[in-house]
């Protein structure tokens, strides 16, 4: 086990205390409100030129004994109408710079996300649906059509990533579950295994990871669920089998690892909305003008590059989604 402490421990004194406080109030942690924050803060940092650098753990994404049965969908069809006019990044900088709190919250779990076993694998559709089920991750992903896309990916740290992701779109789960029409949102849930996943034996933090869309999002065209990435099914640290990419939205929306959809009529509370409600909310969409409460949305570090550049209103994809929120105040975009 590596732990490296990155960058977020250099953050200003006053910061650290509003975490530390707000923590305290809450009372997550009887013990170790330090811990508590340590952890919390490092979302905060960013620990950008290490991260590419790592080449044991570049080496652990690509290399595994594991024949993925759905190696032959690879590589799908690349969808023309989701390309990006920015360069792909690089799948070794990708694989070793991850979000994945159930293996360790800063970015280098690659490595120790390989001890996820991702078959066999059920995914479960309940609640508000016309018949609950259980399906088999082979035999959902070939019950649909896989295509590739090109995707910014905009996480609340405020870098960004373009990825070419694999998968179907969300609306065809939608339609498979045939959610009766009582139901208004989606809750999804990650695996919960401690015994796989060190860091879900750190009780402090609300598992199993639970994030939630409405019933209009997940059938936005853009809403994806993804199965792969560089034109092969996707490393265990992008999220395997099943993730979600939601491109409009900041990173934590697009949970990984998926093991079970809820149909619900009420609105899902999330894994980082539980832990801090001021800062990450339900909606998330990136919004440059309103910043996170401990720092500014207005620009991204382009993950592999030296560029920093000026973040777009729903990450760019307006167009596609904006309608969604016309009932939204600017500030209701991003939190509540
Ligand atoms: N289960 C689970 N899903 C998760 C996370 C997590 O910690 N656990 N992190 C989220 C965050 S904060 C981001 S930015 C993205 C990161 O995806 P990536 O590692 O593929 O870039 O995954 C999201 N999905
Ligand atoms: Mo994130």
């Amino acid at each position: 086990m590596f732990i490296k402490r990155n960058r977020s421990w250099s953050l200003k004194e006053h910061q650290a205390t509003d975490e530390q406080v707000y923590l305290n109030r809450r009372s997550f942690l009887r013990g170790s409100s330090l811990l508590i924050g340590g952890a919390s803060l490092s979302l905060a940092g960013c620990n950008m030129d290490s991260a590419a650098s790592d080449s044991a753990i570049t080496q652990s994404a690509s290399t595994s004994d594991f024949k993925d049965p759905t190696l032959d969908l690879y590589p799908a069809k690349r969808n023309p109408t989701y390309i990006i006019k920015r360069d792909i990044t690089p799948e070794e900088v990708n694989a070793a710079y991850n979000n994945f709190y159930e293996f360790g919250s800063h970015k280098q779990i690659a490595k120790a996300a390989q001890s996820l076993k991702t078959r066999p694998w059920t995914v479960k559709i309940d609640g508000l649906v016309e018949e609950e089920m259980e399906l088999d991750i082979d035999v959902l992903v070939r019950s649909m059509v896989l295509e590739e896309r090109l995707y910014r990916h905009r996480c609340v740290e405020a870098w960004s990533m373009t990825i070419p992701w694999t998968g179907f779109a969300f609306a065809d789960l939608v339609k498979k579950a045939k959610p009766l029409s009582k139901a208004k949102y989606i809750r999804m849930e990650t695996f919960h295994d401690p015994s796989v996943a060190s860091g879900q034996k750190q009780s402090w933090y609300p598992w199993p990871y639970v994030e939630g869309v409405s019933i209009e999002e997940a059938m936005n065209e853009l809403a994806f669920l993804v199965t792969g990435a560089y034109g092969k099914p996707a490393a265990k640290q992008f999220g395997a089998p099943l993730r979600l990419a939601l491109p409009w939205k900041y990173g934590f929306k697009s949970i990984k690892s998926i093991t079970r959809f809820t149909f619900t009529d009420k609105r899902p509370v999330s894994f980082w909305e539980q832990l801090a409600p001021g800062e990450y909310g339900f909606w998330a969409n990136v919004n440059p003008e309103v910043r996170h409460p401990r720092w500014s949305q207005a620009t991204e570090q382009v993950l592999g590059t030296n560029e920093r550049i000026p973040t777009q209103f729903f990450n760019g994809y307006g167009e596609q989604v904006a309608h969604l929120y016309k009932e939204l105040g600017k500030r209701e975009i991003l939190y509540r």
